[in-house]
């Protein structure tokens, strides 16, 4: 396969201003006919004669130029598209088409989710649709006619507004729609079905009413209130937060159960994976709650960023997610716990884009090649992304940020445009702020390390911090530049007050510390600090202000410290992890060599002092009481010790939970009290540290816990609840894990969403038998391996049961190969997805290493395997 560099890119030829589409809706025969007007994009005497038009899996009928045919030599069908030869200067070019949508289980383009036409166009699916080219720097203004059977298909969409609709012979009818803002065609959607609608409206903060819709299966509009309410708050929140409007009179949202990402910003109409939209009490969690929120607020915000300034090339990727993530959980900090969704959002960083920056499919946020951009809607781009953007709302405070995207928009809208564009807005609205060092973190690849050394003085009363940045090779780049971040900092004194920081010298012309955020900008360097009394405790990079790992000289009784008394909400928390991680990560290599296992004592009594403290909001708490993960521990490992890191963290959880289980129990019985059910973040809170104290309880291995924890299956009356005992009754393989497996699915088989998770549950449990049961429920009636969240849940979930996936015997990895090839049939995307499984390759211990190394090997000699899987495995065996 042929690898795409950023260098190479060179703007279109050719241009399309506008386009009218038609489709007369047909299973597995959908007629198309494109009428377009193409012009030069140059001097036409200096450009080639041929129009290359991108084209995948379409069968050609008839092509017009001006309104007359062309001839057999007058165009030819290439591998992945079609020449038009001969071309001239401006010229209007019709198109007409068929594809066959039933058939495409990539569900990239147009396809059938259920019954259900849906169309997913990013970042290369309108090349499935019709013929076109199909970049998102050629950008034209749409018009839709769909035509479909009424009966069958009452509901017609498209971009835009409706301008016209009426009945026609056969049973068919019609609605035409048309878009006024220029888009490029990975924004371009068309849905029809027979849909329930949910409607609304909201009227902007110039008055105009907004026309609110949510389309999804009949039956399920009852699930829809939370999606409009966070709908309307995510407009409202862009107009006070951005000083942006919405533009069309509607914004349509609707729902598929077949998708292979989250959701999709199609302009004005949103398709979603149905697990974000909808949404109650009785079958979602508040998890989902949270992800509907999150999601809704991402698809609005693109509005602006992503559809109204849009990328130039796909190598800019993370010019509108980046930035949307970012905008979307600041929404999602202001309509819930700043601190609690921060530390979500970085331990999603943490346990995921480290990972990927640690491995062989690392990539900056903005990559100079690659052989499939499909496999580039990753962490890095999106959450390493937000954490770019963040450094830059850190650097230039929230005033200067937001002059910085009005100046943005003032000067791209409309435009299809690039990272350096997004930068230069920021520099210029902020007395040309440089940015010629930060920009390193747009190009290179992997995590920085901090290593920091510490010395105090008492005689001159100052304190010093040495600081030495360096960052790990990653596949093509050896050497890596000083990166120049905004490091949060804390000297906090004996008695839990921060001291104020003053530099003894300042060395550079642009100020080297803001608002206790110093500026890191060199390989070492070292900062004094003056007026300091006594020796503090330094709280370093508070708040994660820079998406780094550190390790510092400071003794373990420091972050004892920090866990009760750093003022930074979020240190507190990341002391405690930080504490545990370097305790537990001792712990493994005792039991690899055979030492028995003993937990620290004062880590027990600083845990204890947690459970105790009644101040701790408790979804804070659960947090903070949250042990460090397997994956987070097997990050602080040359060689990944699967067993043992399981076995620790078992450990460790049965000692806390037996040490304090009085407490903890305590804890359980004054939350599990009858309330009425509410979304609030407090309602939330409590049922989140009273899951978590219920499944500290049952690692203390007391029977009387599994009585408990049936119990609140038992009598849930909301999803959270169930679905945690659920789950804590098989993962504990309670005598009762059999009987509720069986009642939850009676109670719940058809309902996909929540099939999802029982099929999650079994997936993740421990122990040999996990695999053939998986194996198993690939035959249940439930699953069906052309739904991603289907998949998602039972062979995804499985790839991350880390003993049982990576299980010596190599029949783990023998399964998910066979998976890896048999779904890379149907769908190159999802297949991809599951291939990323093998990213721990070079981490290995040899026995499993070998294994590996086999089913890699194994899937590179499968003909005709996909771009999608070739670029993921055949990076990781390099
Ligand atoms: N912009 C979208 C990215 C996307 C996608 C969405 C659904 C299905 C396939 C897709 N491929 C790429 C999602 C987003 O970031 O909002
Ligand atoms: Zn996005």
């Amino acid at each position: 396969p042929q690898t795409i560099f950023l260098k190479d890119y060179t703007p279109s030829d050719y241009l399309i201003s506008k386009i009218h589409l038609t489709f007369d809706l047909d299973d597995t025969n959908t007629q198309v006919i494109s009428k377009m007007n193409v012009s030069a994009n140059y001097d036409f005497k200096s450009l080639k004669r041929d129009l290359v038009l991108n084209g995948e899996e379409l069968t050609l009928n008839k092509i017009f130029v001006d309104g007359v045919e062309l001839g057999a030599d007058q165009y030819e069908l290439i591998e992945d598209g079609l020449v038009i030869k001969e071309v001239k200067e401006e010229f209007i070019l019709e198109i007409h088409n068929t594809i066959n949508p039933l058939a495409n289980k990539a569900l990239d383009g147009l396809y059938k989710s259920g019954s259900i036409f849906c169309t997913q166009n990013e970042p290369e699916g309108f090349r499935r649709i019709t013929y076109f080219i199909d970049r998102p720097d050629i950008m034209a203004v749409y018009t839709t006619k769909v035509i479909a059977d009424k009966a069958k298909y009452p509901v017609l969409l498209s971009n835009g507004n409706p301008i016209d609709s009426g009945d026609l012979e056969g049973g068919k009818h019609f609605v035409e729609w048309l878009d006024p803002f220029v888009k490029p065609s990975y924004l371009y959607a068309l849905v029809a079905g027979d849909l329930g609608l949910v409607q609304d409206e909201f009227t902007t903060m110039s008055g105009r009413k907004i026309d609110l819709r949510i389309y999804v299966d009949k039956g399920n509009e009852s699930k829809c209130d939370h999606a409009m309410e966070s709908l309307k708050n995510s407009m409202r929140w862009d107009e006070e937060v951005y000083g942006r409007e919405y533009d069309l009179d509607i914004y349509m949202i609707v729902a598929v159960d077949a998708f292979n990402m989250g959701a999709m910003e199609n302009k004005g109409l949103n398709i979603f994976n149905s697990a974000y939209v909808l949404a109650d009490p009785k079958t979602a969690t508040d998890s989902n709650f949270f992800g509907v929120e999150g999601v809704i607020g991402h698809e609005y915000f693109h509005n602006w960023t992503g559809n109204r300034i849009t990328c130039r090339d796909w190598f800019q990727l993370t010019l509108k997610e980046g930035l949307t993530v970012f905008r979307d959980q600041e929404f999602s900090s202001d309509m819930n716990s700043r601190v609690v969704n921060r530390i979500a959002n970085i331990k999603t960083l943490k346990s995921r884009q480290f990972v990927e920056d640690a491995g062989p499919t690392a990539h900056p946020i903005k990559p100079s090649s690659y052989i499939e951009i499909n496999n580039f809607y990753t962490m890095t781009i999106y959450e390493k992304g937000s954490e770019v953007i963040r450094m830059i709302h850190t650097l230039l405070g929230a005033d200067g940020f937001r002059k910085g995207t009005d100046k943005y928009f003032e000067l791209f809208d409309g435009q299809a445009v690039t990272t350096e564009d997004f930068i230069h807005a920021m520099s210029v609205a902020n007395d040309n702020y440089d940015f010629t060092q930060f920009k390193n973190w747009y190009h290179q690849a992997g995590t920085p390390m901090l290593d920091i050394k510490t010395s105090y003085n008492e005689a001159a009363k100052e304190y010093s911090i040495t600081v030495t940045q360096s960052c790990k090779p990653t596949p093509g780049q050896d050497e890596k530049k000083p990166y120049h971040m905004p490091f949060g900092l804390g000297l906090v004194s004996k008695d839990g007050a921060d001291f104020p920081l003053k530099l003894k010298e300042v060395f550079t012309a642009q100020p080297q510390i803001e608002e206790n955020i110093l500026h890191l900008t060199q390989e070492s360097e070292t900062f004094t600090f003056t007026g300091i009394d006594h020796e503090p405790v330094p709280s370093f990079n508070r708040g994660f202000s820079a998406p780094v790992n550190l390790k510092s000289d400071r003794p373990l009784s420091d972050f004892v410290f920090l866990m009760a008394n750093d003022n930074d909400e979020y240190n507190r928390y990341e002391s405690a992890q930080a504490l545990a991680i370097e305790l537990m990560s001792c712990l493994v290599k005792d039991a690899a060599n055979g030492v028995p296992l003993k937990l620290d004592a004062p880590f027990i009594k600083a845990y204890g002092e947690l459970i105790k403290d009644e101040s701790l909001d408790n979804s804070f708490k659960a947090l903070i009481l949250d042990i460090p993960s397997e994956g987070i521990l097997h990050q602080a490992q040359d060689v990944v010790d699967f067993e043992n890191t399981f076995k620790v963290r078992k450990f460790v959880k049965e000692t806390l939970a037996k040490t304090y289980e009085q407490e903890l129990s305590a804890i359980y019985d004054s939350l599990n009290v009858d309330k009425e059910y509410s979304l609030s973040p407090e309602a939330m809170g409590e049922r989140e540290l009273k899951n978590l104290v219920l499944g500290l309880l049952l690692s203390t291995g007391n029977s009387k816990y599994d009585d408990l924890a049936y119990e609140q299956f038992v009598k849930a009356t909301n999803m959270t609840d169930e679905f945690a005992a659920l789950t804590m009754i098989i993962h504990s393989d309670s005598k009762y894990a059999d009987e509720v497996i069986e009642k939850f699915f009676i109670k719940w088989k058809h309902e996909t969403l929540v099939m999802q998770k029982w099929l999650t549950a079994q997936a993740s449990a421990r122990g040999e038998k996990t695999l053939g049961r998986v194996k198993e429920l690939l035959s249940n009636e439930v699953y069906d391996k052309s739904v991603p969240n289907l998949v998602r849940s039972l062979i995804g979930t499985f790839t991350a049961n880390y003993t049982e996936f990576h299980n010596t015997s190599g029949v783990g990895y023998e399964f998910i190969t066979n998976q890896i090839i048999d779904i890379d049939k149907l769908n190159p995307q999802m297949a991809s997805r599951l291939a990323g499984s093998f990213k721990d390759y070079k981490r290995l211990p040899s026995d499993l290493k070998a294994l590996v190394k086999t089913s890699l090997e194994r899937i590179l000699a499968e003909k005709d395997i996909s771009r999608n899987v070739y670029e993921i495995v055949s990076k990781t065996h390099a």
